[in-house]
């Protein structure tokens, strides 16, 4: 499974790189022109602006950017919006269409060609298309037709369980609620979603440690910390608001860590869009900037955790807060017996930091009271990613920062609402409880058995025991590691259907037949037969609220996604006990349902109405840690990386541009990492370089190592880069071919595309 290449990897073409100095603030002007550059190509300026006023405002529509929450009541004047919010509103408002005659003139080999990034330029698909077998082109075909034929397929199986349904992480709760319903009513908890390749690590270690899957902070405890620690993030590129929350931390005297490989330039410094009296100020959001190697944060933080002991063993009580340890957690001495076998010196070695800047973390630690830890992708996507964030859990145990103002866990999500997608039962492996409401309100019998995540999905449609595919949003092909493995995958299926807005790779690596089903985005409105409807979503820190599009939809044949579940669900289920389409004339409808299935939602369509929404219960945020198997918050043993590199080998991780939503590219450029017109590159460290005998924008092969197997990607520039030896980044998803299916997070089976081991060779081209 690895060299053999065909047209499901993006071209290898390169597009003409420049480098530039990397800034040293982020925002700022550079920010606004590049917000309304974007703006008036894409959507034109004037009907820009109007959208951009109504981003993220309480009667406006959820910016589709990041999950990043709202504050609670006050909002900016001008709108809640950022660059990146910006340019994913542009890119779904956009002007370019994608109709039946655009397929009839392109063929689906023709498409496969182009770049990701001309593939979004195209545009917003208009009509439903299906691609008949052995076809070369899309054509047109009547919704009734499409869903027809999805049944048709569906009930050709031999099992429920040869289906697939994938969900990307916009969906609305409305439109998941019943997506996921369907599917159980059809037999089947086949339901991955992009979470299985994003937060599923943190899922697995906070529901192990602490009793519930989500963040335990709020935005409001931003303003309290003493100390904030963001690991393995890059807000200043995938979530610009949080920016002004840690500038919140600081204005109220707290201070921030970060810890990351690369200095990721808006945490450095940072100029506030809303402020801009405040640029001039030039003050650093960082405190203490620990550049650590690729997957050694448990090494970091146990090294942490010894020197923390050290001083807690001096003098008893005076860093860990004793009181919240004896009364709320299990596991102390089994941890600390654990830990007192790692050196120091060896820990701090491995993170390949100086120790006194590790001595200066453990010492503003040791005087904080109220601790906040924030993390991303960079912790989430390792072989050892659920110790990262065990480890972190039990930090924060010590210092008593779970369940307490201005301290907590903080998982920053990425999707707007992938959130409360896993809330409304999107997922493979769904609680017991869930499924017996699921049973008593609508009279049936959903299937037991655990679903495929997104790794096993593939397998499974790789070894031909699924054979339909279904998504519901995204862009399977280009998220998912290993490109070839997964388009032979793919192209095993019998049918492969997206609904989705705009073209993506995903539709032209197809099954024998795939239909395209063109959906409204979040920004359009919404008519149904009792009128205009809202959809509801739930951000990061569990607030759950509405979202009202604005725009009049651009193409009169779209449907809504709960109209195209219910579509496909009448076509599909004989006898079912739901009203489908009676449920999609009026959303409070559907909203009455999930209120009676799901705790927390009780008068859902009554609190949803009250301007920001209401907060969703968690158990952690109130220090109530009963819900763990063991009843208490528990303290967990952690494993450091195992990763060992041969001569000549590097861990590569791969990143998002600031030009980029995952596998939408806005543009060619990496502004703030001073990379532009170029995705095919490699930062390296300088040193490195030297000793491979490489020089700066020297052209490359990459070829990933696995058990023995190699994965090839051709044509890499290279680019020496603030980074630690043996490090490397790329992007995604050029780099993905490398990203060996196999390579997974223990337990949460999260594709561990942040630690690939891979050699670089040098092109004789
Ligand atoms: N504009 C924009 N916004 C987005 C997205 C987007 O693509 N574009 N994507 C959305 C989604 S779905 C998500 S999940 C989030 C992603 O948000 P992030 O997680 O911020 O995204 P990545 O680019 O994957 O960045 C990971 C960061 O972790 C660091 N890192 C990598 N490996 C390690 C490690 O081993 N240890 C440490 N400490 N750090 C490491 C990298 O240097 C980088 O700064 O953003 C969401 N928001
Ligand atoms: N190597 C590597 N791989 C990664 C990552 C990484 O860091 N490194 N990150 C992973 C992460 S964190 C994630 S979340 C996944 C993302 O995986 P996905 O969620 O599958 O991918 P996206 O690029 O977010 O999906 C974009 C597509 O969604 C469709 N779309 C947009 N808006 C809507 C809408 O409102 N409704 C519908 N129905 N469709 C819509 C559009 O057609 C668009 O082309 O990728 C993962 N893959
Ligand atoms: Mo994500």
């Amino acid at each position: 499974m690895s060299t053999k290449k065909t047209n499901a990897q993006p071209p290898e073409n390169l597009t003409g790189i420049k480098l530039t100095e990397v800034p040293t603030s982020a925002a700022g002007v550079k920010a606004i022109q590049s917000t309304f550059k974007h703006i008036s190509k894409e959507v034109g300026l004037v009907k820009g602006i109007g959208l951009l006023s109504k981003i993220n405002q309480t009667d406006g529509f959820d910016c589709p950017g990041c999950a990043w929450p709202d504050p609670d009541a006050k909002r900016a004047f001008l709108a809640e919006y950022c660059e990146n919010g910006a340019k994913a509103i542009a890119e779904e408002a956009t002007k370019n269409r994608v109709s039946p005659l655009f397929f009839a003139s392109h063929s689906v080999e023709d498409l496969a060609k182009l770049s990701d990034y001309e593939i979004g330029k195209k545009g917003r698909i208009t009509h439903p298309v299906l691609l008949k077998p052995g076809s070369s082109h899309y054509e047109k075909i009547s919704w009734q037709a499409a869903f027809d034929l999805m049944g048709r397929e569906l009930n050709a199986l031999n099992s429920p369980n040869e289906a697939i349904f994938y969900t990307s992480g916009r969906t609305s709760n409305e439109a998941a609620f019943l997506y996921q319903l369907f599917v159980r009513q059809f037999g089947t908890n086949n339901l991955p979603d992009c979470s299985n390749m994003c937060h599923e690590s943190s899922g697995s270690a906070l529901s192990e440690t602490l009793g519930i899957g989500k963040g335990s902070v709020t935005l409001d405890d931003f303003n309290h910390a003493d100390l904030v620690i963001v690991m393995g993030q890059n807000p200043g590129t995938n979530h610009p608001r949080m920016l002004s929350a840690l500038e919140d931390t600081k204005r109220n005297g707290g201070q921030i860590i970060t810890v990351n490989p690369l200095p990721e330039v808006g945490l450095m410094k940072f100029k506030n869009p809303q402020k801009p009296m405040k640029w001039f100020s030039g003050e650093s959001l960082t405190d203490i900037f620990l550049q650590v190697k690729i997957n050694e944060d448990v090494s970091l933080l146990k090294a942490i955790l010894l020197l923390l002991i050290e001083k807690e063993q001096e003098n008893p009580g005076s860093i860990f807060d004793t009181d919240f340890i004896k009364e709320k957690t299990q596991g102390l001495d089994q941890f600390l017996a654990d830990i007192q076998q790692y050196n120091v010196e060896e820990l701090i070695k491995n993170t390949g930091l100086e120790k006194n800047l590790v001595q200066e973390a453990a010492d503003l630690i040791a005087k904080s009271k109220k601790v906040i830890v924030c993390w991303a992708m960079g912790l989430t996507q390792h072989k050892n990613a659920v110790d990262n964030i065990r480890e972190i859990v039990n930090l924060l145990l010590l210092k008593g920062s779970i369940g307490k103002k201005g301290a907590g866990t903080c998982p920053v999500r990425g999707h707007s609402n992938v959130q409360g997608d896993r809330t409304m039962g999107i997922w493979e492996k769904p609680k017991e409880a869930f499924l017996n409401a699921l049973d008593k309100e609508f009279n049936f019998n959903a299937p037991r058995e655990h679903g495929y995540d997104v790794v096993d999905a593939i397998e499974a449609m790789h070894a031909k025991k699924a054979k339909v595919f279904i998504a519901m949003g995204g862009n399977f092909i280009s998220a998912t590691p290993d490109t070839e493995h997964t388009a032979e995958a793919l192209r095993n299926c019998d049918l492969t259907v997206h609904i989705s807005t705009k073209l993506n790779r995903s539709h032209v690596i197809h099954g024998k037949q795939a239909l395209i089903l063109p959906c409204l985005g979040r920004s359009e409105r919404d008519i149904q037969e009792s009128g205009e409807q809202f959809v509801s979503v739930e951000n990061s820190m569990g607030v759950v609220h509405q979202s009202n599009g604005h725009l009049a939809p651009l193409s009169d044949e779209l449907r809504s996604e709960p109209a195209i579940v219910a579509g496909i669900a009448e076509a599909t289920l004989k006898n079912s006990t739901v009203e489908w389409s009676k449920l999609v004339t009026n959303y409070d409808l559907i909203r009455d349902k999930i209120e009676a299935i799901i705790p927390g939602f009780d008068r859902y369509n009554e609190r949803v109405r009250k301007k920001g929404g209401f907060y969703l219960p968690n158990n952690s945020r109130k220090g109530d840690f009963t819900p763990t198997h063991t009843g208490k918050a528990n303290f967990t043993i952690n494993a450091i990386s195992d990763v060992t590199l041969e001569k000549d080998q590097f861990i590569m991780m791969t990143i998002r541009t600031h030009d980029q939503y995952n596998t939408t590219i806005y543009g060619l450029d990496d502004r703030y990492r001073g990379v532009l017109n170029e995705r095919r590159v490699i930062f390296m460290n300088a040193q490195d370089m030297v000793e491979q005998g490489l020089q700066k924008l020297e052209l490359v092969d990459l070829i990933s190592h696995f058990n023995g197997e190699q994965r090839v990607a051709q044509k890499f520039l290279v680019i020496p880069y603030s980074i630690p030896r043996r490090c490397t980044a790329t992007y995604f998803p050029e780099a993905n071919v490398l990203v060996p299916l196999k390579s997974v997070a223990h337990t949460s089976n999260t594709p561990a595309s942040k630690t690939v081991v891979i050699s670089i060779t040098k092109r004789n081209d």
